[in-house]
């Protein structure tokens, strides 16, 4: 069940009366929904007259930087000492696209031991308890939706305009899948409707966030799908495993993999796909699944990690050899098909 909790918008609207220095945080290994709703709130905080500042744990990737603000948010792996100091002033931090303090690793202690006004925005399951305001709505597409929604009920959005709508646009559309994820819901549209009204060009954003592929990316894909692409059709599962002087022989380039693993899952007839990531001593591995098969146990009873019903990662402390054959003797020996 959908399970909503929603803010106290009176008090909110008391509390960003008087100008206030605010901190904005988002997750690990920031996506388009995470960059995009932080950067659309902070631009509105700006607007209204408050001192903000984006926190990111560890860097945005590259197809992102075209964002508006994007070169005034701070990473905290690269200035721990500026972030702290940010975190410890804040009268109000706001925790978007994330539902737990541990997922914005070390910065998270700092957010924890601060005494400012603590508001989670967020649309993920089960939101930790130590929130002072909390949107949480695991029905919204994503969090940039919600920041809308947080922007409207606040009277913000007299300040809309084509760079906010830009960042909003982006992690509603990659949170979506390009508005095909069964989350899209009518409401989603109606505020992609609201936000090319204030002058969104669609196309503008989508160039910017998939056509970005390098010469070497595009080989890799191909050498991938061509030569590393296995296929066991009486199961319905799909593997590809990459080694280490692999994509080196590529120029890989950290991202250069991401989405790879959903190309084995659309084949027809998959139920799961999964990818094996070599690198210095461990292999990484990430699974993708439909429908019933529930790669989240899969990943947490035999490659140490977990995620979602259909979607999950783990990591092997081993070579990709060893790592494949574990894989298959897994999907071979120990799952029902
Ligand atoms: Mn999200």
């Amino acid at each position: 069940m959908d399970k909503i909790l929603d803010l106290d918008y009176s008090a909110l609207l008391e509390l960003f009366t008087a100008k206030k220095r605010i901190v904005i945080t988002t997750h690990r290994s920031p996506d388009g929904d995470a960059i995009g709703s932080s950067l659309a709130l902070y631009s509105f905080l700006l607007k209204q007259g408050h001192d903000a500042l984006v926190i990111i744990p560890d860097a945005a990737p590259n197809f992102l930087h075209w964002m508006e603000g994007l070169d005034e948010m701070l990473n905290f792996e690269m200035v721990p000492e500026a972030c702290i100091e940010a975190v410890e002033q804040a009268e109000v931090i706001f925790s978007l696209d994330y539902n737990r303090l541990d997922r914005i690793a070390a910065l998270g202690e700092h957010v924890m031991a601060s005494n400012a006004i603590k508001i989670l925005i967020d649309h993920h399951i089960a939101p930790a308890d130590y929130f002072d305001y909390v949107l949480s709505d695991t029905s919204a597409s994503s969090t940039s939706e919600l920041i809308y929604r947080f922007s409207k009920e606040l009277g913000w959005l007299g300040h809309l305009n084509e760079a906010i709508a830009e960042c909003l646009y982006a992690g509603i559309m990659t949170d979506t899948g390009s508005f095909k994820f069964s989350s899209t819901s009518a409401e989603t549209h109606r505020i992609t409707a609201d936000l090319m009204d204030a002058g969104l060009v669609p196309e503008k954003v989508h160039s910017a966030i998939f056509d970005t592929n390098t010469y070497d990316r595009l080989q890799l894909l191909g050498y991938a799908l061509t030569k590393k692409l296995e296929y066991d059709a009486e199961r319905g599962v799909s593997i590809i495993s990459l080694s280490l002087s692999e994509k080196n022989r590529f120029n890989y380039k950290k991202g250069d993999t991401e989405g790879l693993v959903n190309y084995g899952l659309s084949i027809q007839g998959t139920k799961m796909a999964v990818f094996l990531s070599e690198e210095l001593n461990i292999t990484k591995c990430s699974f993708r699944s439909k429908g019933d098969v529930d790669v989240n146990v899969i990943a947490r009873t035999w490659f140490n990690g977990g995620g979602h019903k259909n979607a999950a990662g783990g990591r092997l402390d081993m070579k990709l050899e060893p790592a494949l054959s574990f894989l298959k003797d897994v999907i071979e020996h120990k799952l029902q098909h």
